[in-house]
Formats: structure tokens, C-alpha cells, sequence
């Protein structure tokens, strides 16, 4: 590595490691790991994976891929060795904000560990130029802005590929850029981000507005652009079925180079459908395969066992409905197809629960994946037998054996050993380095369970990631946080079920408090990070709140010293890597039925953090393998909220009135003390919200979360104990990497 790096310095800036900066010295590791990566074998199978997903949240990649190449150690010796760090290094590279949330997220750790079992499979999306937006803080609210990330030295190779993609009224040419995706002791992937050469940034003014129409300078500006109008919503579309145009495209060209008989195309190739943006896929590549002469009843069998498809949730505006009328504004072609396709259905069912089309013309995503996929997949025990029994009952009754549960999981390389490197190093020190591959081996840890230096090490390393974090704050955000207290943490997208407002209002709580003289044993730091979608007003209230809430305690000097709050600007993937391994208590305190998974939940828990969560998602499972010692469960069962939907049986007005306790942590929010601080509209609408609707039942918990974290900070001050329950959860994390996943939907779905 020293020698590489040299010479790429010598080669690209004429100079040695003593002299380059750093911005020079990371631009030389970007190419050497490159070159490395080029000089790859490719996975090769009989049959190859197209993972197609609007969303891939990779991170920065300059750690995770020495990682994988196996020349991490060695490029952090050579960079201590001349003085820098790889950790400065790696601020230089700007982190791609492809993604939005657990669901982009996941697509990155399939992708690394799809490569690390050295399984042929590329990712297929959109190479968007400002990712989801740049959160800022201003006056206590969100504020977004382009987040540009493509420089001209970065991970992205453009290659000669390119495609027609035809719209009703013209057709663009696409340009395929690759970024490759090494597998840890493993062959090499690719991830396709397809893009077009007009794209023009300089079209985006105050903020992140843009014209909305001008489809050939917009289409890949930003990923998820503002919907809540009709142009928004046909860029939407247009940017859909550019993305599985040219994967379409793609997997038959590659199929045909092969010299695959498409005919057989299952038999060679395997399309994953991440959650329903990627459904035109199925008619595309049956558009396709007629103009190849294929009949419409064979390319409707070949795609249908070709094509699987995962649900990520169960909220119904993630399930896309698109109107048959906005389909023809853009992709007319298809429409013929995917009359047909509903056709079939009505004509073999007779239930209109499951038909493609409504009655009021809308065109229902998830129901083409479902009749036209040979696969359906949940994400956690829970959420695919919510599937089953009620959100897909009737699908399920058709299909009983498409469907099936993929328990979600991430990687160990880039969420303990990257993030945090000292904890991972010990474990290798104690347990032998046979978990990086093996993630079950991480119960032998349970070994050590009453073994007290083991205890106190696990204390110290948590400890030092505090003080680090501390740092980090200080540097970027200029707050200052102390490492003795108690990291309470909830980082996550901004979404009312997932109740963020719910840990407001336990702020609110433990306010008053200290403001009676309740005093905590130690200081609470909370800490949340979160980016609101730019339409959903809610959303933003709750930020609005949260970061009055964080200027209020700040203020006072007589709380202050015992509770902080911290809301981290910008949260993403680099922000999460310094946050988790400095947590304590890991919040995961949706509604239960609603968090389908979850994974930061599993992040936390690999990394010695005690999970506060609702019997919800991969929390289910999480409890199951830790025990209940060693997690806080609190709040309604999943069974009776979704009897609650069901028989309207939910009034938050009800809680409110009867409950002092309740009335005053809500009324709080519209207190002289907040309105003095924030906007009286946002937080007059979020009080009114919670009194008048609360879909998301948060006052039906609130008191039982306050009660249990409680008892948490409590059980916290047994210092030894709480160190067990530390070791418990790292020796039971092993279930959640994503090798773990990935094994299993190779095993029953994909067949590489
Ligand atoms: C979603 C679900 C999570 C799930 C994740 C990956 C859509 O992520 O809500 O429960 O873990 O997909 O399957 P998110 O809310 O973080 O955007």
C-alpha cells in the first residue's frame, strides 16, 4: 500500500506522502483502491441478481472497501506512519446522499454482502446529482438545499453502456455510470446509477425548487423530489421508468452478449424489486421481450418467474397508486400491457381487493408485483405475517407459497468493524477473528458474561466512542455533550409512527422534573437525527419542536447541567457511524404493526447499546434472542393496535381529557415557554394534532415509555449489570448480519 500510494501521488500530483495534502493524499487512495478493485475477479454464477432499488444510502466507501480489500490495517499503519489519520482522510470524501432511510440503507449492506458470499449480483438505479437534500438549521426549522456530491475524482466510472429510454413525447439516451462493489475476502459487483448528460444543476434555486417540468435538465437532480402536486408526481414517473427502462435494457443485453436463450431468461436471471418504485420493470421487460417476438402469454410466464418482490412497509402511501391518467401522460406503451395484465386478473379472481386497476383508475404497484412476481417478501417475522393475516390477506389467500420473511440485517464490516474499530478488534482479541465471517460466532462472547475486566473493557470502549462523539459534536455542530451521562439516542427518518414526538414529550417530562428538584443521577443526553420529507408539514412541526425544546434546556441553567438535547444537523450515514457506537439506549419506539423492521435497531445492538423498544418489527426477534433481562419493552401490543384501526377504537381527545399527566406534557407544547422560543403555527398544529387525531397513537403509549425509560436510567447507575446487558446484546447480534439475510433469500428466492 505504501508503495502504491506513493507512486499514485507521484504520478498524480508529483509529489511523496510527506508533502501531499490531504485532500491529495485521499484522491491518490481513491485511485490506488480503484485500480485494486478493477484488478478484481467478478462474481460469476448460472443465474445473476438485478437488485433494482430508487434508493442505495452506500455511505462513504473509501473504509469499507479497504476493509473488503483487506488493506485496512495496513493504509491506516502507512497513513499514522506519516503522520495523518484515516479517519481525517476519509472527511475529505463527500458522503452520496442516495438514499432516504432504512430502506436505501439495507440495499448498501445487501449489495456488500451479496459480493461477500460471492454471489452474481449488481444493484440497478439512478444516479441522482443532489441526493434527498442537505438539512439545515435555521430559526429552529428544517431548511433543505442541494447536497451536490459528484466530484471529478469519485467512485463513479462511466462506461460506454447507454439506452433509449422513450417517453410519450420524446426519448432520452442514458450514460450508465458503475461503481464497483468489492465483497470482503470475496470477487467484485457493480452498482449501475443510470443518468443523462443534460441534467442542469444551475436550474435549482432558493433552496431545493426547481421547474418541475423540464424533465431533461431535472430527471435525476434529486431522489424523491417533491410530490405533492401533479408535476411532482409525473416526475416521479418519468424518473421510475427511467430507472427499469434501462435495467430492462440491461439484463437483455447482458442476457444476449451471454448468448442466454431468452426464453430462458429465469433460468439465467433474477430481478429483485425493492419495495414498489421498480414495478414498471414487469411490463417494460414484457414490452420488451414482444418486440422480440416473444407472444404476450410466454413473456408474461418467462417475467413472472423472473421477478421477486419486497415489501418494506405497510403504510399506505408508500404502497404506490399511480393514476391510469398520469401514465399516459408519460408512458403510454405501457399502458396496453398493464391493462392486459390486470385483465387476466379479473378474469381468474374475482375479488376486487385484488385487482391492478381501481375502480377510481388508479394502478396499484404492489398488486402487479404480487400476481406478476414469483416471490413476495417482509422484512421481519412480524411485518410478513402482518402481510399475511391482514394488509395482503387477500393476495396471500391466492399465493400462499410466494410469500415468505427475509429478517433484515446489516454488515458487520462497515457497523463495527469501520465504526467502531476498537470494539471490533477486542472482540477479535477475546473471541478470535472468526465472526467477520461467521457472525454466529459472536455468542462465544457469552463466555465472558460474568467476567469482569471483560465488563469493564466493554465500559471503556464505550466510553472512549462517548468522548469521540463528544468531540465530533463540538467540532461540527459547536455543542458541548458530557461522556458521563447517559447517550440516549434516536436516529432515524422523521415519520409521526415512528414518534419522534412521543421522546419530545418524555423531554418534556424530564424537564419538569428538574425543574421540581427531581434530579437525574447523572446527566440524560438525548440525541435524535432525522430529515423530514419536504412536503409533510407534521414532520417538520415535530423538528420545529425538537429544536425548540433543545434552545429551551440549553437556556436554562437550572436543567441544563442534567438534561441535554441534541438534534444533529444532517443526519446520515457518516453522522449515524460516530453516533452508534457511543450509544447507551437505543430508541425503536414505533407503533406496533408499523416498523416493518427496522435495522437501525440491529446497528445499536451489535454495538453494546440496550435497545427501549416496542414489541415491533425486528424488535420481536431482537427480544427473543436477548431475553427479556436484557431490552425494555413497553406499549401496546401489535394485535390490539391493529384491532384499533380497525374498530375506530382510538380517540386521543379520550386520553387527553382523562389524564393530567398526558394534558400537561401536550399542553407544554403550546407553553409561553415554547411559543416565546418557536412558531405558535407549527407548534399550534402539531398540540392540535396530537389532541385531535394522533394516528399514530402516541398518547396511548407515552406514559408506559416515560415509566420504562425510567426504570432504564435506573437499572443504568448498576453499572455491572448494565455491562451484561451490554455483552448480551453484542453476543446476540450475529442473527442480524446481512450475510445471515442474504444467504436465506438466495437460498428460497434468488437460486444464483
Ligand atoms: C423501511 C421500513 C423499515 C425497514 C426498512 C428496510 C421502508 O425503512 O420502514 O422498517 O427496516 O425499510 O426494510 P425506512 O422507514 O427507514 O425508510
Amino acid at each position: 500500500m505504501e508503495q502504491a500510494l506513493e507512486m499514485m501521488l507521484q504520478q498524480k500530483f508529483g509529489k511523496s506522502i510527506q508533502d501531499a495534502s490531504k485532500e491529495e493524499i485521499y484522491t491518490a487512495l481513491l485511485y490506488v483502491t480503484k485500480e485494486k478493485m478493477q484488478g478484481m475477479k467478478r462474481n460469476e454464477g448460472n443465474r445473476k441478481l438485478y437488485y433494482i432499488s430508487a434508493e442505495f444510502l452506500i455511505g462513504k466507501l473509501l473504509s469499507n472497501n479497504l476493509i473488503n480489500l483487506g488493506l485496512f490495517e495496513e493504509t491506516r499503519e502507512v497513513l499514522e506512519k506519516h503522520g495523518h489519520s484515516l479517519t481525517e482522510i476519509e472527511e475529505i470524501e463527500l458522503e452520496p446522499s442516495l438514499g432516504n432511510g432504512g430502506l436505501g440503507r439495507l440495499a448498501a449492506c445487501f449489495l456488500d454482502s451479496i459480493a461477500t458470499l460471492g454471489l452474481e449480483g449488481d444493484g440497478v438505479g439512478l444516479n441522482y446529482h443532489d441526493g434527498l437534500f442537505l438539512q439545515k438549521f435555521h430559526d429552529n426549522k428544517q431548511q433543505e438545499e442541494k447536497n451536490p456530491w459528484i466530484t471529478a475524482d469519485s467512485w463513479l466510472n462511466k462506461t460506454d453502456v447507454s439506452f433509449e429510454v422513450p417517453f410519450k413525447d420524446f426519448t432520452l439516451t442514458s450514460t450508465m455510470y458503475d461503481i464497483d462493489v468489492p465483497g470482503y475476502n470475496s470477487g467484485c459487483n457493480k452498482l449501475h446509477l443510470f443518468d443523462i448528460d443534460t441534467i442542469d444543476e444551475s436550474i435549482i434555486h432558493d433552496g431545493i425548487q426547481f421547474d418541475k417540468e423540464d424533465i431533461r435538465k431535472n430527471l435525476t437532480l434529486f431522489l424523491y423530489p417533491d410530490d405533492s402536486d401533479e408535476k411532482g408526481q409525473l416526475l416521479r414517473i418519468y424518473q421510475q421508468y427511467f430507472m427499469v427502462s434501462n435495467a430492462a435494457q440491461l439484463i437483455l443485453k447482458e442476457a444476449e452478449a451471454k448468448g442466454i436463450n431468452l426464453y430462458h431468461l429465469h433460468e439465467h436471471v433474477c430481478i429483485q424489486i425493492n419495495d414498489t418504485h421498480p414495478t414498471m420493470v414487469i411490463p417494460e421487460l414484457i414490452r420488451l421481450l414482444t418486440a422480440r417476438g416473444f407472444n404476450i402469454d410466454t413473456a408474461i410466464d418467462v417475467v413472472r418467474k423472473t421477478c421477486a418482490y419486497t415489501n418494506h412497509t405497510i403504510l399506505a402511501e408508500a404502497l404506490e397508486k399511480w393514476p391510469i391518467y398520469y401514465l399516459e401522460k408519460v408512458v403510454p406503451h405501457l399502458l396496453p400491457i398493464i391493462r392486459e395484465l390486470d385483465a387476466r386478473v379479473r378474469r381468474d379472481f374475482h375479488d376486487e381487493r385484488v385487482y391492478i386497476i381501481d375502480k377510481q383508475d388508479r394502478v396499484h404497484m404492489a398488486h402487479i408485483d404480487i400476481h406478476y412476481g414469483y416471490a413476495v417478501n417482509g422484512v421481519a417475522a412480524l411485518h410478513t405475517e402482518i402481510l399475511k393475516e391482514s394488509e395482503l390477506k387477500p393476495f396471500y389467500d391466492i399465493y400462499p407459497a410466494k410469500f415468505n420473511n427475509k429478517t433484515n440485517g446489516i454488515t458487520f464490516r462497515r457497523w463495527l468493524v469501520h465504526c467502531n474499530h476498537s470494539l471490533a478488534e477486542y472482540l477479535k482479541e477475546l473471541i478470535g477473528p472468526g465472526y467477520m465471517e461467521n457472525a454466529d460466532e459472536l455468542e462465544k462472547l457469552l463466555a465472558y458474561k460474568d467476567d469482569e475486566a471483560v465488563l469493564g473493557k466493554l465500559k471503556e470502549i464505550k466510553k472512549n466512542a462517548k468522548v469521540e462523539l463528544k468531540n465530533y459534536l463540538k467540532m461540527t455542530q459547536n455543542v458541548d455533550i458530557d461522556e458521563n451521562g447517559v447517550f440516549d439516542i434516536q436516529i432515524k427518518r422523521l415519520h409521526e409512527y415512528k414518534r419522534q414526538q412521543m421522546n419530545a414529550l418524555y423531554a418534556i417530562y424530564k424537564y419538569k422534573e428538574i425543574k421540581k428538584g427531581n434530579l437525574p443521577k447523572r446527566p440524560i443526553t438525548m440525541i435524535f437525527g432525522a430529515k423530514a420529507a419536504p412536503a409533510y408539514t407534521i414532520a417538520k412541526d415535530i423538528i420545529h419542536l425538537l429544536l425548540c425544546l433543545q434552545q429551551l434546556i440549553d437556556n436554562d441553567p437550572q436543567v441544563s447541567p442534567y438534561l441535554k438535547l441534541v438534534m444533529v444537523e444532517n443526519y446520515n450515514v457518516t453522522k449515524a457511524e460516530k453516533l452508534i457506537p457511543a450509544c447507551d439506549i437505543s430508541e425503536q419506539i414505533s407503533l406496533a404493526s408499523k416498523e416493518a423492521s427496522g435495522t437501525g435497531n440491529m446497528k445499536f445492538m451489535l454495538n453494546g447499546a440496550v435497545t427501549l423498544g416496542t414489541e415491533d418489527g425486528a424488535n420481536v426477534e431482537i427480544h427473543q434472542l436477548v431475553g427479556d433481562e436484557n431490552i425494555y419493552i413497553f406499549g401496546e401490543k401489535s394485535e390490539n393496535v391493529i384491532k384499533l384501526y380497525e374498530t375506530n377504537g382510538y380517540c386521543s381527545a379520550d386520553i387527553y381529557d382523562n389524564d393530567p399527566m398526558v394534558e400537561e406534557l401536550v399542553d407544554f407544547i403550546i407553553s409561553k415557554d415554547l411559543i416565546r422560543i418557536g412558531d405558535p403555527v407549527n407548534l399550534g398544529r402539531l398540540y392540535k394534532e396530537l389532541v385531535s387525531k394522533d394516528w399514530f397513537m402516541t398518547l396511548l403509549d407515552v406514559k408506559d415509555y416515560i415509566k420504562t425509560k425510567e426504570q432504564m436510567l435506573e437499572d443504568y447507575e448498576d453499572e455491572t449489570a448494565w455491562a451484561k446487558k451490554m455483552l448480551v446484546n453484542i453476543a446476540k447480534a450475529g442473527f442480524f448480519s446481512s450475510d445471515r439475510t442474504i444467504a436465506e433469500y438466495n437460498r428460497d428466492i434468488w437460486h444464483l
